[in-house]
């Protein structure tokens, strides 16, 4: 009775809430922090989302796919320059290795969002579902900043 007890106990003791702040989102095997996009102007349709993965298991993670109700559709980029020209690359996945720490930001990796439903207002949080191999699906949010980013913490 007095391990069913504290069993109980543990229970109704208030876990973490997630904080949404930056995106931030407890999961056992991986930190995502730091996401964030730019304001958009009223007839801007597209927008890149930037973000940090660490990967905290012991195995290599992969992000497989992306997703949001923001915009119709999704997808992994890279960006790189080659001859003085910007060139956007789509990936298929995203590898994090064990411990490392995967940066998505402006210049190289991002999340392309196209088709916005609406502009994107500083300040505001929208969700964000990113698929992994071995973590699944997580759902993190996405600060909407100002012009200049998002000053790294
Ligand atoms: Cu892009």
């Amino acid at each position: 009775m007095k391990k069913i007890l504290i069993n109980i106990l543990i229970l109704l003791t208030p876990v973490s809430l997630p904080a949404v702040a930056h995106g931030t989102e407890p999961h056992a095997a991986l930190d995502i922090s730091q996401a964030w996009a730019r304001k958009t102007g009223a007839r801007t349709a597209s927008t890149a989302v930037y973000l940090d993965i660490k990967n905290l298991s012991e195995k290599v993670e992969k992000l497989l796919s992306v997703g949001s109700n923001r915009a119709s559709m999704a997808m992994i980029h890279r960006s790189s320059e080659q001859d003085g020209i910007m060139r956007m690359e789509m990936q298929d996945t995203v590898e994090i290795r064990p411990g490392a720490t995967v940066s998505f930001e402006p210049g190289g990796l991002h999340i392309m969002l196209t088709n916005l439903d609406e502009p994107l207002k500083q300040g505001q949080l929208f969700p964000l579902r990113l698929t992994f191999e071995h973590a699944g699906e997580v759902e993190i949010f996405v600060e909407v900043t100002g012009i200049a980013g998002l000053e790294k913490q």
